[in-house]
């Protein structure tokens, strides 16, 4: 199996990770972490986003399939009130929902269990709980979502540069600050210039961050039928780190969404609402994507493994006591 990224630690740093009576200097990502967070919300309510808070048990979530990225061991079902609901994997079918009956601007800091095959421990990158920063934006291209998310970005990295100086220095973290707008290239051309094994070439490969376009995957990512483009995209930071961003224009009419539900082998009974409001023309046109917060703040600190930055990590394969 490819390890898409970067950063491989050992069983011995997974260890000290995992102790649940020290947090040593994980103190200070978490003071970091704070004002980026405060940063991204305060950008995000100032360009008039309206907050939501997630949902985390459902009917239905997001399939994560076909994502050649995607690696889930297995997903959680239970009973409540009799009737068989999923833990959130991601947002994505409430989001399209929301924003086809009314709020057409919104945020979401939505946590998402995906059980990761226990090998990914390894990469350093992949938790089974973490939370995105999800956005969702009516009529929206997907430059539009570039600009949203270069601006909380880069505010947010700012803040820290500004008010957390001396942490920095005391992590050893040399961080630049973003220079927006980041370069957009279409896998196709990763696929040319780095052959099959890009995504795990190109973190290393970059100098600032970089919109990766045209993916294939799931089937609320609107594409192009004729010319089979994805108008999808996602967002990869530089110094070996990567992914940190996943997000689409979407799909919205009927037939070519039950097409690609039956396509990738989905139930289409679990996307009834999706489907009942394209059939009625009510599903609106959007864009948006989620942002891997724990990933953003792992990436400004410097972290080796990204459960640097929850209190109790949850590393694939590792259950701890907390
Ligand atoms: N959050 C992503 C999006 O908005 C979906 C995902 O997490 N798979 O497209």
């Amino acid at each position: 199996m490819v390890l898409e990224t970067s950063r491989r630690v050992d069983d011995s740093a997974i260890s000290e990770l995992l102790r649940a009576d020290s947090l040593g200097k994980r103190l200070v990502h978490f003071k970091v972490g704070t004002v980026v967070l405060k940063a991204m919300v305060d950008e995000l309510i100032e360009m008039g986003f309206e907050w939501f808070l997630p949902v985390m048990l459902s009917r239905t979530t997001d399939p994560l399939w076909p994502d050649p990225g995607a690696s889930i061991e297995k997903r959680i079902e239970l009973e409540i009130y009799g009737e068989r609901v999923r833990t959130m994997q991601s947002m994505i079918v409430h989001k399209r929902v929301l924003v086809s009956l009314g709020p057409e601007k919104f945020f979401i800091l939505s946590p998402n269990i995906r059980i990761e095959k226990r090998e990914r421990a390894y990469t350093g990158w992949h938790l089974y709980e973490f939370t995105q920063l999800e956005v969702e934006m009516a009529y929206a291209k997907m430059h539009d979502v570039f600009r949203v998310y270069e601006r909380i970005m880069s505010a947010a990295i700012r803040k820290v540069k500004e008010e957390m100086g001396e942490e920095l220095e005391a992590l050893g973290r040399r961080l630049r600050e973003l220079r927006p707008p980041f370069e957009v290239v279409s896998r196709r051309e990763l696929v040319r210039r780095y052959g099959e094994d890009w995504e795990r070439r190109l973190p290393y490969e970059i100098e600032e961050p970089v919109w990766v376009t045209d993916i294939p995957r799931e089937f609320y990512d609107y594409q192009d039928f004729e010319t089979g483009e994805w108008r999808n995209y996602d967002l990869f930071l530089p110094e070996g780190y990567g992914e940190v961003i996943s997000g689409a224009e979407r799909e919205y009419e009927y037939e070519k969404m039950l097409a690609k539900i039956k396509r990738d082998g989905l139930r289409v009974e679990d996307f009834e609402v999706l489907l009942r409001l394209a059939k009625e023309g009510k599903l609106k046109p959007s864009a948006g994507a989620g942002l891997g917060i724990e990933r953003f703040i792992a990436y400004i600190v410097g972290a080796k493994h990204v459960g640097e930055v929850q209190p109790f990590p949850r590393i694939p394969g590792h259950v701890g006591e907390l």
